[in-house]
């Protein structure tokens, strides 16, 4: 039997956009600068490790804690409303396929991810019914790329690590899913995500079997 571990932003749904427009204003009204490229490094990592990186480009690393706490909180309120808008069909093309088909085939159905709102969102899919196992953010002390976010999935379904097949878009998850001694799939660029056992661009034309065969066993 196997463990299928998903991440949520950026596998699930396309939340980074989200997270980039409440980050941008933050970052403009700080007036440090705001690139793609610093956004991708935002991916999978939590809040306030976010928040580090932001300061780190603008070189504000001496603001205190209590200030960074702040600035957290107004991106989170940003950000949560924009959440709260959210519509069912924004789970990305092929997702509730996909986790139906697992279901059939009698697998275990995980969420991994840093976010604290995870439960919103899954509520606005409309894909709370869809896991076993939630782990998030407000249940770790480790955030990615440590694995305790998976290895905390794992346990919860009763499955070793080395039967777990860990869903991720950033690299920081990716790392964290080795460390756990998982396998991975990469979702999205694999110049990006070429640490990944395997990549896939979607979920859509994939069934759960497939997967295993010809992305983490090249079995063609
Ligand atoms: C997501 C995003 C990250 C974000 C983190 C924490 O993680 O990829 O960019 O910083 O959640 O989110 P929040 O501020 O809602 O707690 P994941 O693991 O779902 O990709
Ligand atoms: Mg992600």
């Amino acid at each position: 039997m196997w463990g299928f571990i998903f991440d949520l932003d950026g596998v699930i749904t396309d939340t980074a956009k989200y997270h980039y427009l409440a980050w941008k204003t933050i970052a403009d009204e700080l007036e440090i600068p705001f690139t793609e490229e610093i956004n991708e490094r935002l991916k999978g990592v939590s809040r306030e490790k976010s928040f580090e990186i932001i300061l780190e480009v603008g070189n504000r690393l001496d603001m205190k804690s209590e200030e960074r706490a702040k600035w957290c909180e107004k991106k989170n309120k940003l950000y949560v409303d924009y959440i709260k808008q959210m519509k069912k069909d924004e789970v990305l093309p092929g997702v509730r396929v996909f986790l139906e088909k697992i279901r059939k085939g009698g697998d275990c159905i995980a969420l991994g991810s840093a976010s604290k709102n995870s439960k919103l969102i899954l509520e606005r899919l409309e894909l709370q019914k869809a896991f076993d196992v939630i782990v998030d953010g407000t249940m770790v002390t480790k955030a990615k790329p440590d694995p305790e976010v998976f290895l905390q999935g794992a346990k919860k379904m009763h499955i070793n690590p080395e039967n777990c097949i860990v869903f991720e878009d950033s690299t920081a998850g990716i790392e964290a899913a080795h460390k756990g001694g998982m396998k991975t799939v990469g979702i999205g660029d694999a110049k990006i995500l070429r640490k990944a056992d395997g990549v896939i661009a979607g979920f859509e034309g994939w069934t759960p079997e497939k997967i295993v065969e010809e992305v983490l066993f090249c079995v063609k």
